[in-house]
């Protein structure tokens, strides 16, 4: 009884094995955030797998941000998180990569509401580059808002 018990834990893992192997590479949903309806300047994406692959968050407003970073011009306090269908999915800590746009940066924070630890301003540019690149493999699976300038 033991050994079968056994042999049904094991071929039951190998098959969640299995299905992880070949799950989406994102369960998470795409969203664009915009200033108002109408905004359609891309400023800043940011995706939830290394080398912007997977699924984003973008940015846009009406107009390029201006030269001057200590008047933001967007930010985003929360991330998104939920269900659709059977996949469940929440941006928070889920970030690993971003690209930013028309005279962006970005300032990343480690909690909701630009709290804790922040990252300062980068410069990720229009080809993106992965968070641990710009500043360091701490800040993956960590950032909780943000704000663009
Ligand atoms: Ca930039
Ligand atoms: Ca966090
Ligand atoms: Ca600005």
């Amino acid at each position: 009884m033991r050994i079968a018990r056994a042999c049904v834990a094991v071929a039951m893992s190998m098959g969640l094995f299995a299905a992880m192997q070949f799950a989406p590479a994102s369960a998470r949903e795409s969203f664009t955030y915009k200033t108002t309806s109408s905004a359609s300047v891309l400023r800043l994406r940011v995706w939830d797998q290394w080398n912007l692959t997977g699924a984003y968050l973008a940015f846009k407003g009406t107009t390029s941000c201006t030269a001057t970073t200590y008047d933001v011009d967007q930010a985003k306090a929360t991330f998104p998180s939920g269900v659709s269908g059977t996949d469940h999915w929440d941006w928070n800590d889920s970030i690993w990569s971003a690209s930013d746009h028309n005279a962006c940066d970005v300032k990343f924070y480690e909690d909701t509401n630009y709290q804790a630890s922040e990252t300062g301003w980068v410069n990720f540019g229009t080809a993106g580059a992965n968070v641990s690149d710009k500043v360091g493999n701490a800040w993956d699976n960590i950032i909780s808002s943000l704000r663009i300038s």
